[in-house]
């Protein structure tokens, strides 16, 4: 495995995000020119510039037991300090031991990497202050649907290697001729309390929430179905366990929604005005099935998304 051996050529340039509430750290830096074909030979001096962001990670169900076991008293909890103690109130920093398996098979961190990183992933990763727009179908036409359309194919290449069967197929969870359910990268891939998969939809002429119709009903019936019954059957999640949205503006403009267990709160990505609950999505269209040609849409951007600049000179028309 080419990846974690070359991460430990990353070199730092400077602190892109610093999230302590969510115990993330984003930095950007570079990585040998041989993590394009992922071989492990160092044979230039070329950098690439990359994105990592570290991320700790929950604890593992089960790990308690592990951590302090009912009968002996040997807790895997090295190096505890005494931070302070007042009353009937203590805390301690420490250490998890290596020992601890449950904990060790899954890692102390999840590390995402986005490499060679373009300028649009740094400003995407970038912390930024943002203000919240009202988008008017007169300005969905003039400003936003020439983005979308402008935008560059390579950035939804990871897309196309999902649905076109050369990248992550052993993760895929239900395919079908309409859509595609896996994993989404955010999520660790085991503590279900923060169960994230993603619902690539394969016909690229719906990009966003704005694309929807009437007739595409049926289709985000199913992608709420298939959604429960995979989670069902693997994970045991039952009706109204899930919480399925459509973020707006969206990442990549390839329809798809989001399927995250309902009982967890990431904070990023589920706040008002960019998540809308699919099905409120459902029971809009199934009212108007022009819905989204019609309706204005308020949600916030960042000062570094490529319509920033124009959607708030354009605040004045609204
Ligand atoms: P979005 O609403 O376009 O943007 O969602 P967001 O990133 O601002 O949420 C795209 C979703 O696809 C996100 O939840 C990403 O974490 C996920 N995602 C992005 N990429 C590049 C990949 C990938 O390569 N594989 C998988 N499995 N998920 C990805």
């Amino acid at each position: 495995e080419s990846i974690p051996a070359l991460l430990k050529f990353f070199k730092l340039t400077r602190i892109l995000n610093d999230e302590p509430e969510k115990c993330r750290l984003t930095l950007l830096g570079t990585l040998p020119g041989s993590w394009a074909d992922k071989t492990t030979i160092l044979n230039s001096d070329e950098r690439l510039q990359a994105i990592v962001r570290l991320e700790k990670t929950a604890f593992v169900t089960g790990c308690a037991e592990e951590l302090f076991h009912p009968d002996d008293a040997v807790a895997l909890i090295s190096g505890t300090r005494l931070l302070g103690s007042t009353d009937i109130y203590s805390w301690l920093s420490g250490w998890m031991s290596p020992t601890v398996s449950m904990q060790k098979q899954h890692g102390d961190v999840k590390i995402n990497i986005v490499c060679p990183a373009t300028e649009v992933h740094v400003k995407k990763y970038s912390k930024q202050l943002s203000i919240l727009v009202q988008e008017t179908p007169a300005l969905y036409q003039h400003i936003v649907e020439p983005f979308i359309s402008r935008f560059p194919a390579a950035r939804t290449q990871w897309v196309t290697e999902i649905l076109e069967g050369r990248a992550e197929q052993d993760k895929i969870l239900f395919a079908s001729e309409e859509v595609i359910i896996l994993p989404d990268m955010k999520w660790d891939l085991h503590t279900i309390g923060s169960l994230y998969l993603v619902a690539i939809v394969r016909d690229p002429r719906l990009r966003s929430l704005r694309d929807l119709r009437g007739e595409h009903v049926q289709l985000l019936k199913n992608i709420r179905d298939e959604a429960y019954k995979v989670t069902g059957d693997r994970w045991a999640i039952g009706k109204g366990g899930l919480r399925l949205f459509i973020h707006y503006q969206p990442s990549y403009y390839r329809f798809h929604v989001h399927i995250v267990n309902g009982n967890y709160d990431s904070g990023v990505g589920m706040i008002v005005g960019q998540a809308h609950l699919l099905e409120d999505v459902i029971s809009l269209l199934e009212i108007n099935s022009s819905i989204f040609e019609v309706v204005t849409l308020t949600y916030g951007l960042g000062e570094q998304h490529g319509l920033y600049g124009s959607m708030k000179a354009a605040q004045a028309l609204v």
